[in-house]
């Protein structure tokens, strides 16, 4: 792919309102944009998604930087590549780090796609123009919940998601319902619950819910198996999925009925692809997650959504969702419920520069 030079940009913002979890409340993100350049002056940009703290999965902004820095850049260097997919089998000799792999391995799909004068989307397969798009509702107490639920209902999104606990879930739910009866609603949990608290996900299946995502912990498979045959509502996983092994032996087990894939999560869009496949074949429904990311991500999650098998909204909301301003231009923007897929070469979005400058902290240039 003739790569010339790589740069790392970290960047920081506040989120507009506080996005809060059982695990911590996020009120600024930090994020790495990849650059790729390659001889002819043609750019490829991808992220890496990792938080400042390993609240969500193990990598932080600090561990991506080093390992993009001392491992993945140099093995690229190093081992020159035509497509790709070889990004994706190189990388494989490093284990985990899957935040970091994917910002790279993103931005050569996107310059890859660029080269090929194709938009990024039909180059990995993708077939539709518009991507149903739903939002999370992440609030500190049920007022804000509904008033978030009110603002994003008039904003046109098409599913709601929204975080529980044990300590804030069915009454939480009782009262979204009473306002709410029809709301395509969902709940996350990243993993509050253990098995012990059955009878509590049980009653759960009061709510008619689209699905209950990650309820258990990350390494609970085998237990999510035997709550979803328990419950009525699809148990969906997301941190337990940072492979397609994990997809393959989580559908094998019957842990789950639907799948979120983040790119970011699985190492970069081949893998998200691959389980998409597989996924696909089987009947499994999955849909896009989101990271609370930038322009860039979201652009990468909308080309994956694009592929047939995402029959479900995901968390593909517009850069107003969390930002003042975005770092893309255009930016993204849900009308009547959903995103356009652009049918430009690669992202189909540029960066902004003015706001790249605006928010940025450090900047990491490397020659090949
Ligand atoms: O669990 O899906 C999650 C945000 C950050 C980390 C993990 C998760 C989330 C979200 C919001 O739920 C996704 C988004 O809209 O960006
Ligand atoms: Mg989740």
């Amino acid at each position: 792919m003739n790569i010339d030079a790589i740069q790392l940009y970290v960047i920081k913002m506040p989120l507009k309102s506080p996005f809060h979890t059982h695990l911590g409340t996020v009120t600024e993100r930090e994020g790495i944009i990849v650059e790729v350049r390659d001889s002819d002056g043609i750019f490829g940009y991808g992220e890496g998604v990792a938080f400042s703290t390993p609240w969500y999965t193990e990598e932080t902004v600090k561990t991506s930087l080093h390992i993009l820095t001392d491992i993945l850049i140099p093995l690229l260097k190093a081992n020159p590549i035509e497509h790709p997919k070889e990004a994706s089998a190189l990388f494989q000799t490093v284990r985990r780090n899957n935040m970091a792999k994917a910002g790279l391995e993103m931005a050569l799909w996107d310059l890859y796609a660029k080269r090929n004068l194709t938009s990024l989307a039909s180059i990995i397969g993708g077939t539709r123009v518009k991507i149903a798009s739903g939002v999370v509702v992440a609030a500190d107490s049920i007022v804000h919940a509904l008033r978030q639920i009110e603002t994003f209902l008039s904003e046109g999104y098409q599913r709601f998601k929204i975080k529980i606990n044990p300590s804030q879930d069915y009454s939480v739910l009782a009262e979204i319902r009473r306002h709410y009866p029809d709301l395509p609603l969902m709940a996350d949990a990243n993993s509050a619950y253990t098995l012990k608290d059955i009878d509590r996900l049980k009653a759960l299946d009061d709510f008619n819910l689209l699905m209950i995502e990650q309820p258990l912990d990350v390494d609970d498979i085998v237990e999510h198996s035997i709550l979803q045959k328990e419950l009525a509502t699809p148990v969906c996983l997301d941190e337990s999925i940072v492979s397609f092994e994990d997809a393959r032996k989580a559908i094998e087990l019957g842990s789950c009925k639907v799948i979120n894939i983040k790119p970011g999560r699985v190492a970069g869009l081949f893998e998200a692809k691959k389980i998409h496949d597989y996924c696909y074949e089987r009947g499994i429904q999955v849909w896009c997650g989101g990271m609370i990311e930038y322009g860039v991500s979201k652009a990468h999650n909308i080309a994956l959504a694009s592929l047939p098998g995402f029959t479900l909204p995901g968390d593909i909301s517009a850069s107003n969702r969390f930002w003042d301003e975005d770092i893309i231009t255009p930016e993204i923007t849900v009308d009547n419920g959903y995103v356009t897929v652009p049918s430009q070469d690669g992202l189909g979005f540029s960066l902004n520069e003015k706001r790249m400058k605006d928010v940025l902290l450090t900047k990491k240039a490397f020659r090949f």
